[in-house]
């Protein structure tokens, strides 16, 4: 089977979710970056330049065998199948390890729809009144969720829930996203623990040392106690 991620030159967590499924069951997979000029095209016609069909117009993409496929879960819930990361038959887990991936989605929403297309002033005092409420509230239910007594978000071993709060968290730390703190994260120490056992788990140190530009490899959980 040959598998082939569209998506940008990031490490997105909406991407790495089904890329890290692979990598942690050796499943080889190919990468096309989309360029800034080429998503223009993808978000009106859904079609890259090659004319490769991009479903719903969003990214990532995984083509299978070039059939598309595209939402995140939907995709690291495949990857995760192939390899052997997502459990499947087991679907209480499943389910509790899918709400995580859900949970992302709306916290990376929130964040989104923020200030888009607004004045950079504009968009600075929305995100802060975010940081403030919407966001602190969306993250302190998070921690409660995760707990105070699991090493892993779902069952016993590390898995796509872990995945997901991990990179949703180093992106919303990475102080790439305007009015959001460097520091967000700190307050939430069941988010926090989670990030430093993903950050020190050798599969994903040896997935960042590879693929990660050299600004990724600082052992972002780690700035402050
Ligand atoms: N529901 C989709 C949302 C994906 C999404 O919003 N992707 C962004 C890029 S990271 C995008 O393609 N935005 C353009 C659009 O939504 O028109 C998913 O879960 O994958």
């Amino acid at each position: 089977m040959k598998l082939k991620f569209v998506y940008f030159n990031f490490p997105f967590w909406r991407a790495e979710l089904g890329k890290i499924a692979l990598y942690f069951g050796h499943v080889k997979f190919e990468t096309r970056i989309v360029e800034t000029s080429e998503f223009a095209a993808i978000k009106r016609d859904g079609v890259l330049n090659d004319g490769t069909v991009i479903p719903f117009h969003q990214l990532p993409c995984l083509l299978v065998d070039d059939v598309p496929l595209c939402q995140t879960g939907a995709i690291a819930r495949f990857c995760g199948k192939l390899s052997g990361f997502y459990p499947d038959g087991q679907p209480i887990l499943a389910a509790q390890t899918d709400q995580f991936i859900d949970i992302a989605t709306d916290i990376t929403e929130l964040v989104s729809f923020t200030g888009r297309d607004k004045e950079p002033e504009i968009k600075i005092s929305e995100r802060q009144e975010l940081v403030k409420d919407g966001l602190a509230r969306k993250l302190s239910i998070l921690d409660k969720m995760i707990g105070a007594n699991c090493d892993w978000i779902v069952g016993e071993k590390i898995g796509l829930a872990d995945i997901a709060i991990w990179r949703l968290s180093g992106w919303l730390s990475s102080g790439s996203i305007d009015g959001i703190p460097k520091e967000i994260i700190f307050p939430f120490r069941n988010i926090l623990r989670i990030c430093r056992a993903v950050d020190r788990h050798p599969k994903i140190m040896a997935w960042v040392q590879e693929t990660y530009p050299q600004e990724y490899n600082r052992g972002t959980f780690n700035i402050q106690s």
